[in-house]
């Protein structure tokens, strides 16, 4: 590899969600789906990384790796643990939190809704419920009220496409409902959820004069369907566009409720709620058409035999990264943050190259004027990955489970020494990926 230059104003980081690495809580969706016994591996939420007893130790981590920025998400049951009551030592934990991050130079980017959620808003059906966006609603002011004057970029949903499906498609997640209906219910009330604490965050930031600007957007998790060469599989990879991409970004940024979500009108007014476009990308997969396959709109997913693969199987396409972001762009013509970028790999003998690889498609969409403003790396350290349990390693560094010892892998210190940089050089290439 040549090396590259990404820029000095090009801020980089890592991302995590609270559930994957806090432990400790017992009043959420995924403590109860865990209990039940649906983790492959056998492993437990409640420990994950016992990150909430060690946020001073994770964030030296940090800093070691020369991170500008850090994606984190808050537990809203532990802001919210029964209806309408707000818990002081939650939202006082959390400042604590954002404070120790502002005090080691680190911006904070904020996740409101990443996966997990009262056990009392998911016994109501959780975002099937059709008060579910005021609901939403109402939690993003007490948190905009509280922590509001340390947060400037917020996230208000992570990949609610990937949500819906697999809590209510699938059925692999809390609550493991299967139903068609259900997955564009939950969609659309996404959609409008996202809207109202859009508007909601921007508010009480001006209304109380916290610093500015205030920058708001969603982690849309985007995949590339490439189809097989024939006009039956384009059909079907147009379709999954459109229901599994489509209609979620465009409810979200325009306010749209596009077929089958709503009949193309804006029922909260016409508008536009996306400041950036976060971007969560890892894969792509080969679409072909498949008549036994009616639940997947005809499609069969494939990887490529050509492509290099992760732990999980996944296919590893550096170019996907390039190409989403100058489709989305042209569209939307926002900045862009890449809100989660990552491998599955234990043994971290690709990593390297995954993150050199991605961050070139990154420095070439600069080049073209594409202003991608941020990079996230999926994940700071091993934790909680859902349903694979500890058993997935998405992290920089190694976690020990057992003893929480955290070790710096061979991708940290790379990843460290670009941050620093905000480059990949010659030196870099040559030592960490042999080339
Ligand atoms: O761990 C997840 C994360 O919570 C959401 N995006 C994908 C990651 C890797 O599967």
């Amino acid at each position: 590899m040549q090396g590259f230059e990404l820029g000095r104003d090009f801020l980089m980081g890592t991302a995590t969600a609270a559930l994957q690495i806090e432990g400790g809580d017992r009043n959420n969706n995924w403590y109860r789906w865990c209990e039940l016994g649906k983790i492959k591996d056998g492993s437990h939420c409640l420990r994950a990384n016992d990150h909430y007893n060690r946020v001073e130790e994770d964030i030296a981590l940090m800093r070691a790796m020369h991170n500008d920025t850090y994606r984190l998400g808050l537990e809203w049951s532990r802001i919210e643990p029964a209806p309408g009551q707000w818990s002081r030592e939650g939202l006082d934990h959390y400042r604590r939190e954002l404070e120790l991050l502002l005090d080691a130079g680190i911006t904070p980017l904020v996740t409101l809704h990443h996966f997990s959620h009262p056990l009392w808003f998911e016994d109501m059906g959780g975002w099937e419920n059709r008060r579910s966006p005021e609901i939403f609603r109402r939690y993003t002011r007490t948190v905009v009220e509280n922590l509001g004057d340390l947060i400037r970029d917020w996230i208000t949903i992570n990949e609610p496409n990937v949500y819906a499906m697999g809590s209510f498609l699938t059925g692999e997640w809390p609550p493991g409902k299967k139903s068609i209906p259900a997955y564009f219910r939950v969609l659309r009330n996404m959609v409008l959820g996202h809207i109202l604490a859009y508007r909601e965050i921007h508010a009480v930031r001006s209304a109380r004069n916290f610093p500015c600007p205030t920058r708001v957007g969603v982690a849309n998790h985007i995949r590339v369907f490439d189809p097989e060469d024939n006009a039956l599989a384009r059909g079907a990879a147009r379709r999954l566009d459109y229901l599994f991409h489509t209609i979620v970004v465009r409810g979200m940024a325009e306010g749209k409720l596009s077929f089958p979500l709503g009949t193309g009108g804006c029922p909260l007014g016409k508008g536009f709620y996306m400041d950036f476009f976060g971007l969560n990308y890892y894969s792509r997969d080969i679409v072909a058409f498949s008549w036994k396959n009616p639940g997947m709109l005809f499609a069969r997913l494939k990887t490529d035999p050509e492509l290099p693969k992760n732990d999980l199987g996944w296919d590893i396409y550096p170019e996907g990264l390039y190409r989403i972001c100058k489709e989305y762009y042209a569209k939307y013509k926002v900045p862009i943050y890449i809100t989660e970028n990552g491998i599955c790999d234990a043994d971290d003998d690709q990593r390297p190259r995954y993150i050199c690889d991605h961050l070139e498609q990154v420095a070439r969409l600069r080049r073209e004027g594409i202003p991608v403003e941020r990079y996230y790396h999926w994940t700071l350290m091993d934790n909680f990955e859902w349903t694979e349990g500890e058993s997935a390693r998405f992290g920089l560094i190694h976690c020990n489970f057992e003893t929480q010892e955290r070790t710096l892998r061979n991708s940290a210190r790379l990843y460290g020494e670009i941050c620093k940089a905000k480059a990949v050089t010659p030196e870099m290439a040559a030592k960490y990926l042999g080339a």
